[in-house]
């Protein structure tokens, strides 16, 4: 019965089966956010989609990323030449019906924790009236992070790699868990672990464990 958020995992399929092994996720009784960018960029990323696709349920909940939503928003023949080639002209057409119906934000109470799952970032106004017309929650970056975030929430976060920052004055790689703030970034950069020494992370919000993944 435990409930994980994951984030950004852009095609890493292999490292993504090999965390829900590590966490002995059982969709029956668990639940897995994905805060969206399945899409883009990594090695399967079709396989990564018909895993959501076959496995979306009260137990696995997909959020939207701003790759899916350029997908959706600007299909362009030229640049997706890739996913033109890899989907079936079915899966192209419900690929672009499946996007735009992808919640942008989840609310969840954990251990009495009152968490925001979400892409890149939210604020106290968006959670309010539920409109994000700036597409705050699929593209926010420092203007978030750097901020104090919402009182009474703990806003757990991808989007921006936090392996490649630097950040409490140190280089972090791994998630990150600022002092004195609810937040939580857990994009440490799956897609880029050979390049940079990231990770797929994966966190537990029962008691805020880390599990991670390297690339091989
Ligand atoms: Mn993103």
């Amino acid at each position: 019965m435990s409930i994980y958020a994951i984030s950004d995992i852009h095609g890493c399929y292999d490292m993504f089966l090999e965390m829900l092994d590590k966490i002995q996720f059982d969709e029956t009784r668990d639940t897995l956010y994905i805060l969206g960018d399945i899409m883009d960029r990594g090695p399967k990323v079709p396989e990564m989609v018909r895993w959501v696709w076959k496995h979306e349920s009260e137990h696995v909940i997909m959020l939207k990323g701003n790759h899916e939503d350029m997908f959706a928003s600007y299909p362009d023949p030229d640049y997706y030449t890739f996913y033109f080639s890899q989907f079936s002209a079915t899966e192209l057409n419900r690929l672009l019906t499946w996007i735009p119906k992808l919640p942008l934000y989840k609310e969840v109470t954990v251990g009495g924790i009152d968490y925001v799952l979400v892409h890149a970032g939210i604020t106290e106004e968006i959670l309010k009236t539920g409109k994000d017309p700036d597409e705050f929650c699929i593209w926010a970056r420092n203007e978030f992070y750097f901020g104090d975030g919402i009182p009474g929430k703990t806003i757990v976060f991808g989007h921006t790699p936090m392996m490649s920052r630097i950040i409490d004055e140190e280089i972090t790689v791994h998630i990150w868990k600022p002092k004195g703030k609810n937040l939580i970034g857990i994009d440490t950069g799956a897609v880029f672990a050979k390049k940079f020494g990231g990770k797929l992370s994966c966190l537990r919000l029962d008691d805020q464990k880390e599990f991670y993944v390297y690339a091989k």
